[in-house]
């Protein structure tokens, strides 16, 4: 049987699944997909997910305090009464607003979506508060809308084996993968001779493997180096100037900005040094080797953007690409930052209309719920309902989480573990997993590829998928229409409203379908190649260097050229005098985001110590394999320590996923790192996990210190 992962996974594999007497035995790569879709760890380890010990199986009704752990398992329609009982509560006495759904990425099939069937359930209920923003990449969606008009930046990644240079800027893709095909093609374009740089606060696992030049620099502040670069190519006149007049506007603003600006200061290298902790020599020679070694793809990660003013650095990015006429043409790259191919999407999903309810910033969840309407937003929350997202794990400032969580009367949770949220609900739907569900597997990144997910297994008994439960709730609620249709009539939808495709007899039966005429896709190749018929979708139908849309919000915090900010919790901030190391927090090789933590084969893989620079290390009294903590005001959490010379002085780093586990004291003992991080917006709507200070102090010191 075909399959692929419906998780948040970053890739988008061909998987061939072995079963017997109804049990998966084995997940192997389909050797049909070869290096186009190829499998990672994780994919090949799903067996382990969906017969886990651990996995929910009944509902469960919470019997001790939030977060003991301490459940009863009752009966089905107990539980769909239960919850559909406070479902008509909250609307009747305080509104549909009072209930937060917080629907995330948990199942990204084209059916069994986690976040289109929890959203289209509250839709027709009437209404509900929502999350908005995308936690993996704000910034670059506000960012290429303002300089393209488009989220769809990305190119095919063969594309690379054209560029004469590739600058990894805050990217690990041979970690946390950025589609299947990626890495394949990095390595080529590495035996081909293209020259690849890593500009990251680590020398992370693609450049040590690559065995490329490391730009160390100071998480948050890479938009100065950047601007840094454009001053080098505007100063020693290195740029395409032929592009800029062609393709751009705004390019005076820009570089009235880049000279001096209103700030009258000029964003030389040296002034980039000061902030970055880049050495202006190096901050020269790549922008003097990006102008003239082309075409050369800059190619930017997403977890630079998740800083404060996280969107300007992707604002930044585009206009360096800009700059030297990278943009549109075969091996360039147009560092949009989303990085979304339009190719791989069906013509129809499953629906949910656009209709607008009251939002809440992911950043500020935990506000809401503490706060309601006295702290300024729509509704009080009555109830939190969980679909696919391990809030209390995945999002900043959980010791601030815990308490807005048990300052709601009464929480719901479908999921497949009883992971650290749901520790916190007052009922758990277990879900099913998608080996146990037919679906569509749609590319991470873009395509262009569909995979036929094929139910593999059957599910526990009286275990349903997220779109099955809310059709039972929406019975006993008496709201008609959310699932008219059997799954396989919706699938057949799908298919048949997306033009050239066969029908779907024939697309399970081969299982995929990859469709590559259009290979190399290199994003607004036609807006470059003919711009008079191809206009970009900006207001002035050019790559806007002065953006006319952030011009009209007339924000200080969102100006229209990209502007370099000191971020908060970066090194200029004086909070440094008390907890002076930045920390980044990236993804895991052995996770998908905190799924896979309770999967003992591959936590025993994982690599969950902080990491350190032995100058660092030294001068605390620190040695590698030592148990440390690493504090602020927010939070603690206990950790093993890996002193390394791959980390940069003053940065630390702690893979992101581990499961939370406070212990009676608060110490987290998980190696949560969100217990650290802070959960306050950044102005274009960027998550900023990676604008953090910390301490790190031995056990020993540690207890002194409390
Ligand atoms: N194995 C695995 N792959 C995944 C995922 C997973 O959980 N596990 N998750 C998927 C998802 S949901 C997403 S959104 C993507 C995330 O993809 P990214 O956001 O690109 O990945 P990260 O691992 O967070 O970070 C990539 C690199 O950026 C560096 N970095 C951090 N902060 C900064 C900074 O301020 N400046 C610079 N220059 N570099 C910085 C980190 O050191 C790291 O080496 O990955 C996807 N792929
Ligand atoms: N510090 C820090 N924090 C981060 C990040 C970072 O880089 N640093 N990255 C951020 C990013 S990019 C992302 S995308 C978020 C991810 O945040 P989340 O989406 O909350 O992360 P996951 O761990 O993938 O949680 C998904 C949950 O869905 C469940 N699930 C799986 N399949 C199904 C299903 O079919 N139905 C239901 N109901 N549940 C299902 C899983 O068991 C899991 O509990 O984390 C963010 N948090
Ligand atoms: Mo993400």
């Amino acid at each position: 049987m075909t399959t692929t992962c419906a998780f948040d996974c970053g890739a988008r594999c061909l998987l061939r699944v072995h079963t017997k007497e109804g049990k998966v035995t084995r997940i192997t790569p389909d050797p049909r997909g070869g290096f186009r879709l190829k499998p990672c760890i994780r994919g090949l380890s799903q067996k382990a997910v969906v017969h886990a010990p651990d996995r929910l199986t009944r509902p469960l009704k919470r019997r001790g305090k939030r977060g003991e752990g301490d459940f009863v398992p009752i009966p089905w329609d107990e539980a769909l009464d239960t919850v559909a009982a406070q479902l008509k509560n909250a609307k009747g006495t305080l509104g549909p607003e009072s209930v937060f759904l917080m629907d995330y990425y948990g199942n990204e099939g084209a059916l069994h979506s986690t976040r289109r069937t929890a959203f289209r359930f509250f839709q027709c209920f009437g209404g509900c508060t929502r999350a908005w923003g995308n936690s993996s990449m704000e910034g670059a969606v506000l960012a290429s809308e303002a300089t393209f008009g488009s989220r769809y930046t990305g190119s095919s990644r063969d594309n690379f084996l054209y560029s004469q240079m590739i600058i990894l800027w805050g990217w690990d893709p041979l970690i946390s993968r950025f589609g299947p095909d990626t890495w394949h093609y990095l390595k080529k374009a590495k035996e081909k001779g293209a020259r690849i740089v890593c500009v990251d606060p680590r020398r992370n696992h693609t450049a040590r493997r690559l065995n490329c030049p490391w730009i160390p620099i100071r998480p948050g502040t890479d938009t100065a180096m950047l601007l840094a670069m454009a001053y080098v190519m505007i100063t020693e006149n290195l740029y395409d100037s032929v592009f800029i007049e062609r393709h751009t506007h705004g390019f005076e603003a820009f570089k009235a900005h880049v000279l001096g600006g209103p700030d009258l200061t000029p964003k030389t290298p040296r002034w980039a040094a000061a902030r970055t902790g880049v050495d202006p020599q190096v901050i020269r020679s790549l922008a003097v080797e990006y102008a003239s070694r082309k075409p050369a793809a800059l190619y930017t990660g997403w977890a630079p953007g998740r800083t404060a003013f996280g969107e300007q650095f992707h604002r930044a990015a585009m206009a360096l690409a800009a700059l030297t006429g990278n943009i549109g043409i075969l091996g360039g790259h147009a560092a949009g930052g989303t990085d979304r191919l339009p190719l791989g999407r069906l013509g129809a999903s499953f629906p949910v209309s656009p209709k607008r309810f009251p939002r809440v910033h992911i950043s500020q969840v935990y506000d809401a719920l503490l706060e309601g309407k006295a702290g300024g937003f729509q509704s009080d929350i009555q109830i939190l309902y969980i679909v696919g997202c391990n809030l209390l794990n995945q999002f900043p400032n959980l010791n601030k989480g815990r308490r807005a969580l048990n300052r709601v009367p009464f929480i719901v949770v479908h999921d497949l573990f009883l992971n650290p949220t749901a520790r916190f609900a007052d009922i758990i739907l277990p879900v099913t997993h998608y080996l146990e569900e037919e679906d569509i597997g749609l590319p991470w990144l873009g395509g262009p590829y569909w995979i036929h997910m094929d139910r593999a297994v059957d599910p526990p008994a009286g275990v349903r998928s997220d779109l099955h439960l809310f059709s039972l709730l929406a019975e006993r609620l008496k709201i008609k229409g959310y699932n008219p249709k059997k799954d396989r009539e919706w699938l057949e939808g799908f298919l048949e409203k997306t033009p050239d495709l066969p029908d779907f007899a024939d697309f399970a039966d081969e299982g995929f379908l990859y469709r590559d005429t259009n290979l190399p896709w290199v994003a607004f190749k036609e807006q470059i190649e003919d711009p008079e018929n191809h206009p970009f979708l900006t207001p002035s139908g050019k790559i806007e260097l002065f953006s006319e849309t952030m011009a009209t919000k007339k924000d200080p915090l969102l100006p229209p050229v990209p502007t370099y900010m000191d971020p908060w919790e970066g090194p200029g901030d004086p909070l440094s005098r008390t907890y002076p190391l930045q920390l980044v927090s990236p993804h895991a090789k052995t996770r998908v985001n905190s799924q896979f933590d309770n999967i003992l084969h591959l936590k025993a893989k994982a690599d969950d110590r902080v990491w350190m620079h032995p100058k660092d290390a030294a001068v605390r009294g620190i040695a590698d394999g030592d148990t440390v903590v690493v504090f602020n005001d927010r939070g603690r959490t206990r950790v093993p320590v890996k002193v390394t010379p791959d980390m940069m002085p003053g940065v630390v780093s702690l893979d992101a996923g581990a499961w939370y586990r406070p212990a009676e004291d608060g110490t987290d003992e998980g190696g949560c790192v969100n217990v650290l991080t802070l959960d306050r917006m950044s102005p274009g709507g960027a998550f900023p996990c990676n604008s953090c200070l910390v301490e790190i102090a031995t056990e020993r010191q540690n207890s002194q210190t409390v």
